[in-house]
């Protein structure tokens, strides 16, 4: 790794030295049971912002690192340590689980981190979190959970800019139009999960975060200040947004739709042929046959008994009002028109209860028997 070839140059050049590059836990000693267990990083300016010390690149001397965190046996760790002329810092532990925070070096525009090799819970910027520090790796001859590096930038990035849009996506095309922007609406920026700006949209619907340095952003909107009879989400309600340098980043929009408009609620036949006046058509076509609105609440009063016909008549034209009126009808469009090629295929004579027809046609009584009673994707009128 290019940390270790700079670490060996500095060893040849400081061979009369070498028991004092010990002793500062520069060497890697081949004794486990004489190895000392440490935390240990580099802090460096990251002149390319890759995340890596590369050759080439300077140390910083003299910035804190502290070590928090509970070891093995339950007690309370908290150290400290600067680094050193070589930019490393190097606090012994024994096994835990440690979290490590970096003083932000002043003069220096913040930099990348990057995680060593032992399990972590998660990288926070200047923070390494929960590093389980095993005496397993101790036990290998592995005593250093190392390289626990906390990158700085040369110089200050261009400053970038996120946006723009929360809109009312009223013709459903997706994108805003002009009219479309919804005002006063809290939009939230978060950067590695910190809440760090917010803004309100304004006349039209447009937001804007500028001057932000680079880095892994989240923008949300409270969708709790969406008003304005628009307030159904209908796209994203938030946005991971990975900025870089200079980066104008205005896709960040976010859509909503106006809530349905109330369900009227589903009748039976008891309900649609005792209501006239509640019909919204003059006039049904069943099984590929036109009747009038009198027609069918005439066929609806007869006997159901012994003619399953009458049965599925009665379920029919309820649920096509049903839908007529206004209720969601995706969870029986397809039953309505199997069941009218049923009344086409069968409607000319009487059906029996006990006939092969009826067979075919009972499944689809039954659905649309119980979206009628309100318990398919409708509610019921009451
Ligand atoms: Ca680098
Ligand atoms: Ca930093
Ligand atoms: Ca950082
Ligand atoms: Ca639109």
């Amino acid at each position: 790794m290019k940390v270790n070839m700079k670490k060996n140059a500095v060893i040849k050049m400081c061979t009369g030295m070498a028991a004092l590059v010990v002793g500062l836990g520069l060497m890697t000693a081949p004794d486990a049971s004489a190895a000392t267990m440490a935390l240990r990083g580099y802090v460096y300016l990251d002149c390319n912002n890759n995340g890596i010390f590369d050759p080439g690149e300077q140390p910083i001397t003299g910035v804190e690192v502290t070590l928090i965190g509970v070891d093995e046996n339950g007690a309370a760790v908290q150290k400290t340590a600067l680094t050193r002329f070589d930019g490393q810092y190097f606090i012994e532990v024994i096994p835990g689980t440690y979290s490590l925070f970096e003083t932000q070096p002043a003069g220096v525009p913040d930099g990348k981190d990057t995680p060593g090799r032992c399990t972590l819970v998660r990288t926070e910027n200047d923070a390494f979190i929960e590093i389980a520090v095993l005496e397993s790796d101790y036990a290998a001859g592995n005593p250093i959970c190392g390289n626990y590096n906390f990158g700085e930038l040369c110089e200050q990035p261009q400053p970038g800019s996120i946006g723009d849009t929360v809109f009312c996506d009223a013709n459903d095309n997706g994108v805003p139009d002009a009219g479309e922007g919804i005002s006063g609406v809290r939009v939230v920026l978060s950067l590695n999960g910190a809440v760090v700006a917010w803004t309100d949209t304004g006349a039209n619907g447009q937001y804007l975060f500028p001057n932000l340095l680079p880095g892994d952003y989240v923008v949300a909107v409270d969708t709790a200040s969406v008003l304005q009879g628009c307030s159904v989400p209908k796209c994203l309600t938030s946005m991971p947004v990975t900025l870089a340098a200079g980066q104008v980043f205005l896709d960040a929009d976010f859509c909503f739709t106006p809530p349905p408009p109330p369900s009227p609620g589903t009748g039976t036949p008891g309900y649609w042929k005792t209501h006239p006046d509640a019909w919204p058509v003059n006039g049904i076509t069943i099984g590929g046959i036109v009747y009038t609105k009198d027609q069918a609440i005439q066929m609806m009063w007869q006997s159901v008994s012994g003619d399953k016909r009458v049965t599925m008549f009665n379920a029919l034209v309820c649920a096509k009002l049903n839908v007529i009126i206004g209720n969601a009808s995706s969870c029986i469009a397809e039953t309505i028109m199997l069941a009218d090629q049923w009344m086409a295929m069968y409607g000319s004579a009487s059906v029996a209860g006990s006939s092969t027809a009826w067979k075919q046609g009972e499944p689809l009584y039954l659905r649309l028997d119980a979206y009628n009673n309100g318990l398919l994707c409708a509610p019921h009128r009451d």
